[in-house]
């Protein structure tokens, strides 16, 4: 997921720590200009166009990776999304199921065939992207919250799995953040996305680039679990309790 946010902000935070990158994304004309520019100042890049929610597309990718970048050390589970903020009720159904295959069942698809290899080198780090909406509810949260409440689960989940292993696994939890991610939401309503970080502070997608170079340059022997991330002015709110009268 790196053609826009998060992930824009972490190729290129990796790529001037000098680290050979494969980079994702469905939209290829901003992944082939991405890897023309950081290719340009000198970094070694690979740029793969394929949707998260396509089996076939996923394993073709890295099943047919060049010899040069078959070693993977780290995986960043990042491409996902949210779609929608209606209540469980009125929320559209297909728009419940993007989100699980992207966010769900592509995560794991990719992470079960990245994984061997890691583990057969002795050595890797799954640092996945989940959300505080995995920790916490709030109205319209439902699908998405649970898919990364999916993603805290399964992020401990794989550490038990790997707890013979040198390999790492790090859940990255952040909250309101500037970047695609509300006018994917709002599916293009520019002026409602605008809202949702009106008069409030928010994280940029550097903070998170560098929360997850920081999790991933820990001495061998520190494994971050999780970081949970919110700026200044976000904090959990009260449980709802609807009064009668
Ligand atoms: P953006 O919308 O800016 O970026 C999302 C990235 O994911 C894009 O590169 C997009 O690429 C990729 N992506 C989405 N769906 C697919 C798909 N089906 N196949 C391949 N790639 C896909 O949002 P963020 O950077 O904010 O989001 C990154 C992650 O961070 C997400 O998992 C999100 O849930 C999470 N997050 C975001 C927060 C926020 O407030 N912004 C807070 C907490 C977590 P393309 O469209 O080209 O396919
Ligand atoms: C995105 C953060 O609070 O919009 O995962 O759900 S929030």
């Amino acid at each position: 997921g790196a053609t826009s946010g998060f992930g824009l902000a972490m190729a290129h935070r990796f790529a001037k720590d000098k680290a050979r990158l494969i980079l994702t994304g469905r939209r290829a004309e901003r992944l082939e200009a991405l890897v023309r520019e950081l290719g340009d100042a000198g970094a070694s890049v690979l740029g793969l166009a394929f949707d998260m929610r396509d089996h076939a597309a996923l394993s073709g990718a890295v099943a047919d990776l060049p010899e040069a970048f078959q070693a993977i050390d780290v995986l960043v589970n990042n491409a996902g999304l949210a779609l929608g903020l209606e209540g469980a009720p009125e929320a559209d159904l297909s728009d419940w199921e993007a989100m699980i295959d992207t966010n769900v069942k592509g995560l794991v698809r990719l992470t079960r065939a990245v994984l061997p290899g890691m583990v057969e080198r002795g050595r890797g780090h799954i640092v996945n992207i989940g959300s505080i909406a995995g920790s916490y509810a709030y109205p319209g949260g439902n699908v998405y919250g649970a898919t990364k409440a999916f993603v805290e689960q399964f992020s401990r989940n794989l550490l038990c799995d790997l707890v013979r292993t040198p390999l790492r696994v790090t859940n990255i939890e952040p909250g309101l953040a500037e970047t695609e991610f509300s006018v994917v939401r709002c599916k293009g309503d520019e002026a409602q996305a605008r809202k949702i970080y009106e008069g409030a502070a928010f994280i940029h997608a550097e903070d998170i680039a560098e929360a997850v170079r920081w999790a991933i340059q820990q001495p061998a022997h520190i494994n971050i679990n999780r970081i949970e991330i919110m700026p200044v002015g976000q904090a959990a709110g009260a449980l709802a309790i609807h009064r009668k009268g």
